[in-house]
């Protein structure tokens, strides 16, 4: 060990005496910006002192983990200044902003951008930061709102006096929800970046990740969005896109917010308290929801982005699921031994190897063979049978054996390379090659919905439950890789798993009907959910049950949601809670974890707990992955039988209170399942 370290050492324990210095640490560089103050100017790995100045920007090594080394200055000299008055409209207020100085980032920076604030409800407020000379992507949700301001707001805006912050108010305390320095605004084509101060350290929400607490730690903790296939682990970026907070003020108001933004973005929470946003591309779309309790919170955002979706009652009885029963005498066994031990139990789901070679719309007829009867014959007993679809089409079947690609083909349903006329190809379940569907095409709505329709003649199920529409690929790109180009090497890449946007999806360049991949990727779940729902509805005549993988903003109004391939292990037994609570603060209410594990074998009783809580999820399934030990509450003999049957005894007796929960949530907008705190 050498010196420096060990002063280092001598400093860390002068630092928590409360002195702040270290050897290696100028105590001149941070003076003006305190620690907690700072704001990441190299955002990136591989930071250096040299790259940081060229920047204009401050180097200073610091103690505090994960706090930047290299931050703008007080005045940063990327931002922008108001140009002239604030002018009134219709709707609210304008403000237009100048760039101060030709500095750039990461190049091709917009001026002038605008400002729309819009006061659209009693207790909702909307800015919007766009370029007003060229449009840029939006994300296509229809959130509605009055021609004219609403007045009688609880919130106010500010722009101080000196023109650099704008600022939101909550009037009758006085709060300030929102401070945003203009002078720390980025809107360039590829990097738009926002900071605001937060009025308390208590923030949640933001997904989808797996959270090690509800309440976020503000100690410079980054999370990267963009929808990806990957497991639960901390700081990875998951399935979905929720870009959406809330925060407890100081004196037990609450309010929430949401940027409005599909593309790669991440979020920094800093101890100043401070929220920093970046996303590459679209516009900056925030919606403020005053609450003030955080029910209400919950209740005005789904007003917004639309209520959660009433379920069917059958679908909060007990669900069974596996990867991998591999046949139906195997799944006939569980299900009879389900009933001899009499566990409560309403649904039955099939994962893909009920297909024949992993190919949607076929079934198994070697393996499987009976299985439309058998379904019929559990429909007859009272039960709902599930299957699984996924969203890529194998294009390497004989022609005119499997309609499902001959069709799509025919009518162009697929997303496309970069050409815009080509479709891309990729490799997934299938064998050989497969295409995706682009369900941002209303043609492709159509292909899917008759496909959905032709499947309900054959196996007889009553909920689709849509796996894998990140959308995954197992390669990086599309055959045969990502071009070399802005759009697929963007200048910053935001803080997502393998810093990569290619990585085990398409490339970022590919076409789909609403726009580039880059700005829709993480919309291609959220896009599939909604056809599928109505595809659904019009199949079985019923209340329709969609079970999604993927989800963006607004996804509940037609879909729920499990927490993904997770792991049999205590610690993700522990994090489902923290997980099904940020889903019901996001509006995906019908929401549950895989109980007792779905990757790795699981065991006596972590299996048992978990039966246990499970049994109290709104969405109630026990699902396991491929090879790995069987774990149905009847698989481990009759003591453990007997405690599950108990517990699933106390749901059901609470089924109806359940039903009222969720009908309470799709006509006002409550939580299902909420922490004690909106108590
Ligand atoms: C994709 O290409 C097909 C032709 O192969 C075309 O019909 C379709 O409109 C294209 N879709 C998009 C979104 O570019
Ligand atoms: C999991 O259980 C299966 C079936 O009992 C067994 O074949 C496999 O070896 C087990 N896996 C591990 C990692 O223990
Ligand atoms: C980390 C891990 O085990 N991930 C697995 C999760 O499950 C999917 C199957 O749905 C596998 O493809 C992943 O490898």
């Amino acid at each position: 060990m050498g010196r420096v370290k060990s002063l280092c050492f001598l400093a860390v324990v002068l630092a928590v005496l409360g002195q702040s210095f270290c050897s290696d640490e100028d105590p001149q560089c941070s003076r003006d910006v305190p620690v907690k103050s700072r704001i990441d100017c190299h955002p990136q790995p591989g930071a250096s002192q040299e790259k940081c100045e060229a920047r204009g920007c401050i180097w200073c090594s610091t103690n505090m983990p994960n706090a930047p080394w290299c931050f703008f200055p007080e005045d940063s000299p990327y931002g922008y200044s108001l140009n002239g008055n604030a002018e009134k409209t219709a709707k609210g207020w304008r403000l237009t902003l100048n760039k101060l100085q030709a500095l750039s980032l990461f190049g091709n920076d917009i001026s002038p951008v605008v400002i729309d604030v819009e006061f659209q409800t009693r207790d909702r407020l909307r800015f919007k930061i766009y370029d007003p000379n060229r449009q840029r992507f939006e994300v296509p949700l229809k959130v509605e709102s009055p021609s004219v301001a609403a007045d009688d707001t609880s919130y106010d805006i500010e722009v101080a006096d000196d023109t650099s912050h704008f600022r939101i108010k909550r009037k009758s305390t006085g709060t300030v929800l929102w401070d945003a320095s203009l002078s720390d605004l980025i809107f360039s084509n590829q990097y738009l970046q926002i900071t605001t101060t937060v009025p308390s350290t208590s923030v949640y929400g933001f997904g989808e990740h797996e959270h090690l607490s509800f309440k976020h730690s503000m100690n410079f903790a980054t999370y990267g969005m963009f929808s990806r296939d990957q497991s639960p682990t901390p700081f990875a970026n998951l399935y979905g896109v929720h870009p959406f907070y809330m925060c407890v003020e100081t004196d037990s108001n609450a309010h929430g917010v949401l940027l409005l933004n599909s593309n790669a973005q991440d979020v920094s929470l800093s101890p100043n308290p401070s929220l920093t946003f970046r996303t590459i591309g679209g516009v900056l779309d925030f919606y403020v929801f005053l609450g003030p309790t955080p029910e209400n919170v919950v209740q005005q955002y789904t007003e917004a982005i639309g209520r959660p979706h009433m379920p069917a009652y059958w679908s909060l009885g007990f669900q069974l699921s596996r990867w991998g029963y591999g046949s139906i005498d195997v799944l006939k066994k569980t299900v009879d031994r389900m009933h001899y031990y009499d566990i409560p139990y309403d649904v039955q789901h099939s994962d893909i190897d009920y297909m024949e070679r992993r190919l949607d719309f076929t079934y198994d007829k070697v393996n499987y063979a009976g299985l439309p009867e058998y379904m019929q014959q559990l429909k007859k007993e009272g039960m709902h049978y599930v299957l699984i679809l996924d969203p890529f089409i194998s294009k390497d079947e004989e022609p005119g054996t499997y309609r499902p690609y001959d069709l799509g083909e025919e009518m162009g349903v697929w997303v496309n390379n970069s050409d815009g006329v080509t479709p891309a190809v990729g490799k997934a379940w299938p064998d050989g090659h497969s295409v995706f569907p682009d369900y941002t095409n209303p043609r492709t709505v159509d292909w899917w919905t008759q496909m959905c329709l032709e499947l309900k003649d054959v196996l007889d199920y009553d909920g689709i439950w849509i796996d894998m529409n990140e959308p995954s690929n197992f390669d990086r790109g599309q055959y045969p890789g990502c071009a070399v180009n802005d759009v697929n090497n963007p200048p910053y890449i935001p803080s997502i798993s393998d810093r990569a946007l290619a990585q085990k999806t398409l490339c970022p360049d590919s076409k789909t009907y609403l726009g580039e991949h880059y700005n829709t990727h993480s919309l291609f779940g959220w896009s599939q959910t909604a056809p599928t729902f109505h595809a659904t509805q019009k199949a079985t005549g019923k209340r329709a049950f969609v079970l999604s993988r993927s989800t963006f903003v607004g996804s509940g109004k037609h879909g729920g949601h499990w927490l993904g391939d997770n792991f049999s292990q205590w610690k993700d037994m522990h994090l489902s809670i923290i997980g099904i609570l940020e889903f019901n603060l996001f509006g995906i209410p019908y929401i549950g974890a895989d109980i007792c594990g779905f990757n790795y074998n699981t065991t006596y009783e972590l299996c048992l707990r978990w039966m246990q809580l499970g049994s109290f999820y709104p969405f109630s399934r026990n699902h396991n992955a491929e090879k790995n030990s069987e774990q149905d509450p009847a698989a481990f003999g009759a003591e453990f039988a007997k405690i599950s049957r108990e517990t699933l005894r106390i749901r059901y007796s609470l089924l109806p209170y359940l039903y009222t929960l969720f009908f309470e949530s799709h006509v006002h907008g409550n939580t299902v399942a909420r922490s004690l705190m909106h108590e």
